[in-house]
């Protein structure tokens, strides 16, 4: 990138110019996958154009998905993911789905801890009046990519010291011996939303996919109410039939 290199670059306002200097960096591998992008201040002396400008072009390949921002580390050359193929007829853990897969797993704490429930909440767990809920609502990531983020609402008879839950949810559950043994899961689409975006590194308005899953015990009472948001670019669910009688 030079103030050279982008008086050559193209037509039109300056910021698009800057736009396919950069893009151009990145599909020829100038700009590494999952590099960081330099700071927007040191771009603008290199370039020798505004700071207005640099934010302009980077915002524009953030929505069309080159760069990723990433919450409080910076700009990023996106990695593309190749999709997670996920069964759909083995109650399993993203922990334990991940750890399969031989990726390593972390999650962003977006909530954890005891509430007033919802109507909602108590509806579907069946929470009996003046009870409370645990809730532990996290942004999961695979070998550092987002994947997915997960809002898990549990009965605080079945997890009454949420804060325990540092990696695993369903580790937790087996200590409280509350682990579910059954589950109902129901996959909608649906566009992710601004803030939701960010979190998952992808464009706002992107494809998602909607998961709410309420698993349960062997005696049938409701363990788990959880709301998620997965990536669509990132998940295939699969599924086996058999031909019924
Ligand atoms: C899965 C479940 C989620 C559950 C979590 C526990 C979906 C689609 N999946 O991701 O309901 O809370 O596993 O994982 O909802 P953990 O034991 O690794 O915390």
């Amino acid at each position: 990138l030079s103030a050279e290199a982008l008086q050559n670059a193209g037509r039109g306002p300056l910021y698009m110019k800057l736009r396919q200097v950069l893009e151009e960096a990145i599909r020829g591998g100038k700009l590494e996958q999952g590099e960081a992008l330099p700071p927007e201040r040191d771009l603008a002396e290199i370039a020798d154009v505004s700071r207005v400008t640099v934010r302009k072009a980077v915002d524009d390949l953030v929505r069309d998905g080159l760069l990723v921002r990433r919450h409080g580390s910076g700009t990023f050359v996106s990695k593309p993911v190749s999709k997670v193929q996920q069964s759909l007829s083995r109650l399993t853990s993203f922990t334990e789905d991940m750890a399969r897969r031989g990726f390593t797993t972390r999650a962003e704490l977006l909530e954890r801890g005891i509430f007033h429930p919802t109507t909602e909440e108590m509806v579907m767990l069946g929470l009996s009046a003046g009870t409370q809920v645990a809730r532990i609502s996290r942004l999961r990531m695979a070998n550092d990519t987002p994947l997915a983020i997960e809002r898990a609402s549990i009965s605080t008879e079945f997890l009454p010291e949420p804060e325990n839950v540092t990696t695993s949810l369903y580790e937790e559950l087996d200590r409280t011996g509350a682990r579910p043994v059954r589950a109902i899961q129901r996959i909608s689409a649906c566009n992710v939303k601004e803030a939701d975006a960010e979190l998952l590194g992808i464009p706002a308005g992107a494809a998602g996919l909607s998961i709410e899953r309420v698993s349960y015990l062997a005696s049938g009472r409701v363990v788990e109410f959880t709301r998620s948001l997965y990536r669509g670019d990132a998940y295939d669910f699969v599924a086996e039939m058999t031909l019924g009688e």
